[in-house]
């Protein structure tokens, strides 16, 4: 097992990664920008290090700065958390040159997935039903138009290098596709310097559903099950819930055991979720991430078993703790995303926290590095913490985030809490029935109401 855990990371993940590695009895390093000398992780680390100015080029993504951290203190370990460095490949080559271990999957198999046509061409290899489409990068107008004419339109272009949202266009019939074709090709050149684009039936209501893997990269994996992140505004999740209200007990087996089989087959280290869109009874591959997701409380919700230790665990070669057959499933959980933000506009809200009370009780979590008087900096994301509440059922666990939502007092800033109070009031969110766009449209609709 490691001795020390250097956190490339800050903020409420920061957090939640110290905490892991406390309970492991491994010694903590905390690396911050000039901006962060204030942050929960930072003092409560065993150690810490200035990397930096606040800006995150020059710190938190500051490889050199960091790796000499890890040198002067000694760490044997690097848990990246999400964002910053979490995928990049370059860098956990780098550790690998350094003998510091990356809390993370190999740099092949980041890079590998980092490239969307690679990843959907294994994926599909591997057994994973894929969205309809063309084979790799297409170049052509003509190729184009042979492959959208078999699938069918609507039709969505897809930058190679993007993922998350980035670089789309959908072409509604023929006459679009040449124009999407060649502005989604110059827009990925521009943003990602790699133009490569491909072609997907493009699925107007699905749901985003994603499977939590966990590989213990010698050809063992399990999955964890799914979790429903379908309610989001401009690809930023907002609420997650696990398990998803669409899926039956057999859907969830069904798809859990072709991707734990996948990820095994691929020797796979490490969390990793594979993300899927779901449509009339079916699951569509689109990308898999490489890094601990924001949302990956639900998961550890309703199975019991927490992610950051295994993932310390398999980066030490402790192996997996849990067999498929020992993972259970129990209950329903559910995550706000709690944001320094205006609730209608979602503009950013940095400023100093003068009121900061979390709520309790059995079945809340809180992950947050804020507290009274804390002064949120304006460089970097607006999360500031996140109410995950566990539920026997999804009825109980919506009364209780209810409950939870009423407890929770954040002043002196602008929160998101009081759009999660509209949503665990209304009835579609009651009926879980909503797909990748109801957010968008109900915030659209009801715009009018907070003027
Ligand atoms: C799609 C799609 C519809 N059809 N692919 C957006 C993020 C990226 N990970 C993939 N995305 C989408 N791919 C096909 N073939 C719709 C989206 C999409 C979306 C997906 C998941 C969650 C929110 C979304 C919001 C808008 C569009």
């Amino acid at each position: 097992m490691f001795q020390k855990i250097l956190i490339a990371n800050r903020g409420e993940i920061a957090l939640r990664v110290l905490r892991a590695a406390k309970e492991l009895g491994i010694q903590t390093v905390a690396v911050h920008s000039t901006a962060d000398a204030e942050a929960m992780h930072v003092r409560l680390a065993d150690e810490s290090v200035c990397i930096g100015p606040p800006a995150s080029r020059d710190s938190y993504l500051n490889i050199h700065q960091i790796v000499a951290a890890c040198e002067v203190t000694g760490a044997d370990a690097i848990h990246p958390g999400y964002g910053f460095l979490s995928e990049n490949a370059k860098f956990a080559e780098i550790l690998a040159a350094h003998n510091i271990t990356f809390i993370g999957p190999s740099a092949e198999h980041i890079r590998l997935m980092g490239d969307k046509i690679e990843a959907k061409r294994t994926a599909k290899r591997l057994g994973i039903p894929v969205v309809p489409g063309s084979e790799g990068a297409v170049r052509e107008d003509r190729a184009a138009k042979k492959i959208a004419a078999e699938i069918g339109y609507p039709v969505l272009i897809k930058a190679s290098a993007g993922g998350g949202g980035r670089g789309m266009k959908v072409a509604r019939s023929e006459a679009d596709l040449s124009e999407a074709l060649s502005t989604a090709r110059s827009e990925a050149g521009a943003a990602f310097g790699d133009d490569a684009v491909y072609i997907e039936k493009y699925l107007e209501k699905p749901r985003h559903i994603e499977v939590q893997v966990m590989g213990d990269g010698a050809g063992k994996a399990i999955h964890l099950g799914e979790r429903d992140c379908s309610l989001q505004r401009r690809h930023q999740k907002v609420w997650e819930e696990a398990h998803s209200p669409a899926l039956n007990a057999e859907e969830r087996t069904r798809i859990g055991s072709i991707v734990s089989k996948a990820i095994a087959d691929l020797g796979y280290s490490g969390a990793g979720t594979v993300e899927f869109l779901y449509e009339n009874g079916e699951f569509y591959f689109i990308e898999m991430n490489t890094r601990l997701q924001v949302e990956h409380p639900v998961t550890e919700a309703i199975t019991g078993i927490d992610l950051v230790h295994e993932q310390i665990r398999v980066a030490s070669g402790g192996g997996l703790s849990a067999t498929q057959d020992e993972v259970r499933f129990f209950g329903h959980a559910i995550e706000c995303r709690i944001n320094a933000e205006d609730p209608r506009t979602f503009v950013p809200s940095p400023g100093t926290i003068s009121h900061f009370h979390t709520p309790g009780g059995l079945g809340v979590r809180v992950d947050s590095g804020v507290y009274s008087g804390y002064r949120i900096p304006p460089y970097y994301d607006s999360l500031i913490g996140k109410l995950i509440v566990h539920g026997r059922n999804r009825v109980e666990c919506m009364m209780r985030l209810r409950r939870a939502l009423d407890e929770f007092v954040v002043d002196g800033i602008n929160s998101t809490l009081p759009l999660f109070q509209e949503l665990v009031g209304n009835v579609d969110v009651a009926n879980g029935d909503y797909d990748i766009h109801w957010l968008e449209n109900y915030l659209a609709d009801h715009a009018a109401d907070h003027k």
